[in-house]
């Protein structure tokens, strides 16, 4: 068949709306016909040439959703007109990563993922009889996609697709980090660096578990009164407090936070987020993805003391069973999601998707096909 997609042919190039081939699904695939999908800055990082992982040319995008429109062989856990939403964290259920119940990092398609490549280790994907690759096994800049079945998560049918595809990436990573990652738990006292898209939903969880004291720093003034309504309770500028930043957090949570989320990956940053940590117990998750090469420090002693540094991947959600709980919170009014989107674009306006979240004018944007 046919499909309508946004092409990257080469790094720091626009992308290109043409139409592609695309082969239908095999053994233990989905066709899916992709409704929206959120533009996240790691498409920008992968088109900008810098992610050593980057595959050219290929379908960008990874926050999609959208309607099953048909399966291929041996399909058993979902059917032609599930809503779905695509999945780059994958859910077998029975590789060693997904049964040990230690990591959401399931392996199972990992290295074809990696090669831009389904399982079987060809594309779906042509363009004038040449091969272009998949994109963190979702490429949700194509109108329709071939992914496997462990590769999608079902969800409810009177979920507005316009809204939860940012439950594919930017949701799920911030909300995750909170509930899955750190356990935060209620009457925590909480210190979110960077309140970008991720950031506020780091704060919407805390909030959402009954976090104490949830605190935001920001360079930018102007992010000040989103936050404030997300559940910020204190605001800090870095650049105008007139003092070092780890005592003055230090002091502002009583002790220490118990819980900090570095969501700029900046590597000072995730620093400082370390070492406002209480003694003893804090927790410090990393989220923010740094620049390729660089390195993160602090004294050891921090940790000898206590403190734990811990990662963050798509919020250490296991996809196909945690993404429908976080599309029943936003049915259920839990969480919000519709501030968030600020822009919506057609296919055929995607750069200008970039460029607004280059120019740091939007939250999310979103294309609908
Ligand atoms: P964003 O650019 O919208 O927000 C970043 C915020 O950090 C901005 O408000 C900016 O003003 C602020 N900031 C920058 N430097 C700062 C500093 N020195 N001190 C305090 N604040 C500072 O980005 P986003 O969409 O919210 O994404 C945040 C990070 O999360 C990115 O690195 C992104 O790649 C990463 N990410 C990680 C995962 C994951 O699974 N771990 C998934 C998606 C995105
Ligand atoms: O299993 O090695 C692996 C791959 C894990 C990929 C997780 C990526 C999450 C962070 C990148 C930002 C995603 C938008
Ligand atoms: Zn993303
Ligand atoms: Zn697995």
């Amino acid at each position: 068949m046919k499909t309508r997609a946004a092409v990257a042919f080469a790094a720091q190039k626009p992308l290109e709306i043409v139409e592609l081939d695309l082969d239908g699904p095999r053994e233990g695939e989905v066709l899916v016909e992709v409704k929206a999908t959120g533009i996240c800055h790691t498409d920008a990082y992968t088109l900008s040439g810098q992610d050593s992982e980057g595959i050219f040319p290929s379908v960008l995008g990874h926050e999609g959703a959208g309607i099953i429109v048909d399966v291929g062989p041996g399909v058993t856990s979902v059917k032609k007109g599930d809503h779905v939403i695509p999945l780059y964290t994958p859910e077998c259920r029975e590789c060693e990563y997904c049964l040990s119940r230690k990591t959401n990092l399931c392996q199972k398609i990992r290295v074809t993922q990696g090669k831009g490549l389904m399982p079987d280790g060809t594309p779906r994907f042509h363009y004038n009889r040449q091969p272009i690759y998949h994109y963190m096994g979702t490429s949700t800049f194509s109108n329709f996609i071939v992914v496997p079945e462990i590769a999608v998560a079902k969800i409810r049918e009177d979920a507005p697709f316009d809204k939860v595809c940012y439950i594919g990436c930017g949701v799920t990573t911030g909300v995750g980090a909170v509930i899955w990652t750190a356990r935060a738990e209620p009457g925590c006292r909480a210190v979110v660096f960077g309140l970008g898209g991720i950031g506020l939903n780091v704060i919407q969880a805390l909030r959402m578990i009954g976090a104490e004291q949830i605190v935001g720093v920001d360079v930018n003034d102007s992010k000040k009164p989103m936050a404030e309504k997300f559940g910020m309770t204190h605001f800090v500028n870095p650049k105008k407090i007139g003092t070092d930043i780890v005592p003055y957090l230090v002091d502002l949570t009583k002790g220490g936070a118990d819980y900090t989320f570095d969501c700029t990956g900046n590597v000072n940053v995730m620093r400082q987020a370390l070492e406002c940590c209480h003694k003893g117990w804090g927790q410090s998750i990393i989220i923010g993805v740094a620049p390729a090469g660089a390195e993160i420090q602090t004294r050891p002693f921090q940790l000898v003391t206590g403190r734990v540094w811990k990662g963050s991947a798509f919020g250490g959600a296991r996809g196909r069973t945690d993404v429908p709980r976080i599309v029943d919170w936003y049915m259920e009014g839990k969480i919000n999601i519709d501030d968030l989107i600020t822009h919506k674009l057609p296919l055929e306006q995607i750069n200008e998707g970039f460029d607004l979240m280059h120019e740091g004018k939007s939250i999310r944007s979103v294309v609908e096909f």
